[in-house]
């Protein structure tokens, strides 16, 4: 989960918990908010990022479809810009241990393992987690080079 425009912090939270009421979808862990600069265009505010564990029975294309309703609810406009700014991006960065490429959806996420905005909560939430033919989550947060995301403290 990610934004950078409109209220990051409140567009992640709001996602979360729309993700927990998508239909035959249960969020079973949430990890903390992280801040950091944005990847790609430096011309952007900084991001906030999360990730969720979901447990599902629907599908991954029925899955992406329920994303990008969310992320149209939340006034998501793809720009023409590569890693642009947004409200929120949606991403599966895993679905179980599939490994997936279609020209809707590549599973594990091609950016997963460089990513430290992504590592560093899913470390959170899933030490042990495996990503398929990569490795532990917890060695590709080790190896990964870009700079450590900033945890944000929940509101009280
Ligand atoms: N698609 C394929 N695989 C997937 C998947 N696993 N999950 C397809 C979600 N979508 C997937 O996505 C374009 C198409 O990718 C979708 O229609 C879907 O069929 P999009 O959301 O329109 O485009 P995007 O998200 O801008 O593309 P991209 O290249 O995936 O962007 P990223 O990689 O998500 O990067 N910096 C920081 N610090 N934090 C960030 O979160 N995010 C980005 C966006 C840039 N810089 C950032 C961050
Ligand atoms: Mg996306």
């Amino acid at each position: 989960v990610g934004s950078n425009l409109d209220d990051p912090v409140a567009q992640v939270g709001h996602a979360l918990s729309e993700l927990d009421e998508l239909p035959r979808t249960h969020c079973a862990a949430r990890s903390s908010l992280y801040r950091s600069a944005p990847m790609g265009p430096q011309d952007q505010p900084p991001y906030v990022n999360a990730v969720a564990a979901l447990d599902t029975a629907l599908g991954p294309d029925e899955l992406l479809e329920r994303l990008q309703e969310i992320e149209r609810r939340h006034g998501r406009v793809r720009g023409a810009q590569r890693w642009g700014p947004r409200t929120l991006d949606l991403d599966i960065l895993l679905y179980g241990d599939a490994v997936l490429s279609t020209e809707r959806l590549t599973v594990p996420h091609p950016g997963l393992c460089e990513r430290s905005f992504v590592l560093v909560p899913l470390l959170e939430i899933a030490p042990q987690l495996e990503v398929p033919g990569q490795g532990s989550v917890a060695s590709l947060a080790e190896a990964c080079a870009m700079a450590v995301p900033e945890r944000l403290e929940a509101a009280p």
